[in-house]
């Protein structure tokens, strides 16, 4: 069925709070549980589209729920085209502003208006873009968060056995020379084959992230990712200048527009959009075109589901970040292989509700 003539019939929206395996503490704040905004999109065909916005407190989920219910319903009766859907929204927030849960709440409908339009044509997401299914480099993100130098150790080797060949490292302890000592447990408990990715969460003045960053230098991290406010592109671009260690930001900004002044800015070596706040495939698409632009490598920030998809149409595609953070509510489970995940063969992005869950995590 061709895809103007799909209307979207409905859109339903809940809000679940799952329990995580390994609560997060970072430089920028904890998370210990996973506030999801599910979103479901009815079509016209009996197809529905389905994607999840993270919103990262619970305190933010019943706003959120709300926000994409409501502008949701601005959309109710539009034909199935992602593109036009994406740019009547946006018009929309015009005023309001695209940041915040508004993005979030853009990009989550966005996500699942191209879920929608793949299983309308049967295809896996990445194969409706044009691409195929990339096997793709994959780090474990799913711990190390600021646990003290005591449990660095055995929980990098736990993340290591899951199937994986990289792991994330939070740092920023009050001592600059426990996040060095850190690092070297770290180092010392995986071995050298292993690559170690390190955040700082945005925790850093510049001259400290100098500082902390001239220290880590040597030891073979593969980045250094928002050493400070993730808008100081000026600050990343200077911080960037005196380290040797790549530095990764991304995951903070808002639409491609932010993108660009980070781009101008030389703020980064490495950039990592987050698929809920760079617009949803909408956004990541054309984020993706900016960094083949001026060659620069493009990792995925959270949602491992649809990100492997959009890493496979991404020419400069570098790594895929995994949380394991939706999996008690996803029927389908992502797997690492020898380190690398591919996108499911199936159609659509490969997010269906585990429905005995929801009901036991749903909160709104
Ligand atoms: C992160 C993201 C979301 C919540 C907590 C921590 C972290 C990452 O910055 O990049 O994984
Ligand atoms: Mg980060």
């Amino acid at each position: 069925m061709p895809a103007k003539s799909m209307a979207i019939r409905k859109i339903q929206v809940r809000g679940v709070l799952v329990p995580m395996k390994r609560p997060l503490a970072t430089g920028g704040g904890n998370v210990s549980q996973v506030p999801l905004a599910l979103i479901d999109l009815e079509c016209g065909g009996g197809v529905t589209g389905s994607a999840y916005v993270f919103c990262y407190h619970s305190f933010a989920l019943a706003p959120a729920v709300r926000l994409i219910r409501e502008l949701g319903a601005l959309i109710e009766g539009e034909p199935l085209s992602p593109l036009s859907l994406s740019g009547m929204l946006s018009a929309r927030l015009r005023l309001l502003g695209q940041q915040g849960l508004a993005m979030m709440a853009l990009s989550g409908i966005d996500m699942a208006a191209w879920d929608a339009l793949a299983k309308v044509q049967g295809l896996p997401l990445a194969r409706l873009l044009g691409g195929d299914l990339v096997r793709l480099p994959a780090y474990n993100s799913n711990g190390l968060g600021i646990v003290g130098a005591d449990r660095v150790a055995g929980e990098a080797r736990e993340l290591v056995d899951e199937g994986f060949s990289a792991i994330k490292l939070r740092l920023g302890y009050p001592k600059a020379r426990t996040d060095v000592a850190v690092a070297e447990t770290v180092r010392a408990a995986v071995g050298d084959d292993i690559r170690i990715m390190t955040d700082y969460n945005q925790c850093l003045t510049v001259p400290e992230a100098e500082r902390r960053a001239r220290m880590l230098d040597g030891q073979g991290l593969e980045w250094i990712e928002e050493p400070v406010r993730f808008d100081d592109y000026a600050g990343c671009a200077q911080i960037r200048e005196s380290a040797t260690t790549a530095i990764q930001i991304g995951e903070n900004c808002w639409g491609v527009q932010d993108m660009q002044k980070a781009l101008d800015a030389g703020a980064s070596d490495l950039f990592m959009p987050d698929a809920g706040k760079i617009g949803g495939v909408t956004g990541w698409l054309r984020a993706a075109g900016m960094a083949e632009g001026q060659a620069m490598p493009i990792s995925s920030h959270l949602y491992p589901e649809i990100s492997a998809h959009l890493l496979s149409v991404t020419p400069t595609r570098h790594w895929l970040e995994y949380v394991d953070w939706g999996q008690p509510v996803l029927k389908r489970k992502l797997q690492a292989v020898d380190g690398y995940i591919t996108a499911p063969d199936i159609p659509g992005a490969g997010i269906e509700w585990d429905e005995d869950a929801v009901a036991r995590y749903q909160v709104e």
